[in-house]
């Protein structure tokens, strides 16, 4: 093992912590939420700064930038043998409406940790070590969530992905090519030796475990399903309630019909509706029509499957109790994934090696390894995130989890690239 000075050596070499929580909190000033958190959505002059911050500290850490067709970011760390195929580090700088400063960005800011690591350490790989930002992955501004990494491992279509709307009527393709970061390169045309993606929980058990480290072996599957049911718009005071189509009663027990259909598939099954809308959506209008998105998730296909299709009965039951019309259209899916076995047991080594605690974990929460696990060998490791909280402004980890999941992503990276 090389002396990499002051007691330290390839086996127990840490990342600088200080530096990559300075990172994190620069770049949650850039699209500031409303109580702490972040609004830097997909696409939005915020997201369009964010990523030019990452793209100058990744050049000036020596790193060059490829850029795809959907506007991911490639940053290539180069390693002593060129032609060799890359080790990924991969997530998302785009965050949700109301989101934290942590999910995502964590594991892009980690990536690029990883590298000013390496580079401060005099270490050179054989491989080359890419650092990648997948635009979209959180679908809430744009439906679906990793739309990006969807895209490169070839499951959605570009002229898909471009044609997907925000709720103003704005395209994925507009606002692209609005901000200036749509690339040239054909999204999936390159090769990756292994891919790893260091995230936040988003969920309670590892803090109440207590461990510092999880190694994510699977994530759950998903199905969004977009609900319009159509009625009748009327006057909420003079229309007998025997002649009213009240688009909202619909939505009202579909919501309740969610819940009670992810109940009655435990354990490890949920269900929500989170986006719902009426239309006009005036006081004294009955709702002529009502919008919303389900999401069903469950690490067990047959569950996911079953959640579906027994939503659709129910559904169609209940809208032709109430005289509506109903359509339901998929926005969003992926199969449980199973990631790889191998590379997690890298990530239980690197644990041990450094100290860590550990223990093996299901990814409640997608992510853009979940697609890229179809194309390449990939796996995820996770971080405590307090009271397993995100998705919230008030999302929050420690500086200590912060560097403890970047130390166990150094060491499983130096493993794949080949230091
Ligand atoms: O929906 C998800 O699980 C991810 O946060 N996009
Ligand atoms: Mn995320
Ligand atoms: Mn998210
Ligand atoms: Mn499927």
């Amino acid at each position: 093992m090389s002396d990499l000075g002051a007691g330290m050596t390839v086996a127990n070499m840490t990342v600088d912590g200080d530096r990559l929580w300075d990172s994190l909190m620069q770049m949650a000033a850039i699209g500031p939420g409303v109580a702490g958190g972040n609004n830097r959505q997909t696409l939005t002059d915020a997201d369009a700064e964010g990523r030019t911050l990452f793209q100058r500290w990744s050049e000036e850490a020596g790193m060059t930038m490829g850029l795809d067709r959907m506007g991911s970011m490639f940053m290539r760390h180069e390693g002593t043998e060129p032609d060799l195929d890359p080790v990924y580090i991969g997530s998302h700088l785009d965050t949700q409406p109301t989101g934290g400063k942590y999910d995502g960005v964590l594991g892009v800011l980690a990536g690029l940790e990883v590298i000013r690591s390496i580079r401060d350490l005099g270490l050179r790989t054989r491989r080359p070590i890419v650092v990648t930002n997948w635009t979209n992955e959180e679908g809430a501004r744009f439906a679906p969530a990793m739309l990006a990494s969807g895209v490169f491992a070839g499951v959605l279509t570009e002229d898909y992905a471009n044609s997907r709307k925000d709720a103003e009527g704005k395209s994925f393709g507009e606002e692209l090519d609005r901000i200036g970061w749509r690339g040239t390169e054909a999204p999936g045309d390159r090769k990756i030796h292994a891919m790893f993606e260091l995230h936040i929980e988003q969920g309670p058990i590892l803090e109440a475990e207590g461990r510092q480290i999880g190694v994510v072996t699977h994530g759950q599957g998903l199905w969004w399903l977009q609900v319009t049911l159509t009625g009748k718009d009327a006057h909420t005071g003079s229309t007998p309630m025997a002649m009213r189509v009240d688009a909202g009663r619909g939505m009202a027990q579909m919501i309740e019909a969610v819940h009670r259909i992810a109940m009655d598939h435990q354990p490890a099954a949920v269900g929500a509706v989170g986006q719902a809308g009426f239309w006009p959506n005036s006081r004294n209008v009955i709702p002529g029509r009502a919008v919303f998105c389900v999401d069903f998730r469950s690490p067990d296909l047959g569950k996911l499957t079953s959640m579906r299709s027994r939503f659709e009965v129910e559904a169609t039951e209940i809208a032709s109790g109430l005289g509506l019309e109903i359509e339901i259209e998929p926005v969003g899916h992926f199969d449980p994934v199973t990631f790889d076995a191998d590379l997690a047991d890298s990530i239980r080594a690197a644990s041990e090696r450094l100290g860590y605690s550990h223990m093996d974990i299901v990814s409640g929460a997608g992510h853009d390894a979940c697609w890229i696990a179809k194309v390449a060998p990939t796996v995820m490791i996770m971080c405590p995130c307090k009271d397993g909280l995100s998705h919230n402004e008030a999302e929050e980890i420690t500086p200590d989890w912060a560097r403890a999941g970047t130390d166990v992503l150094l060491h499983a990276v130096l493993d794949a690239a080949e230091v």
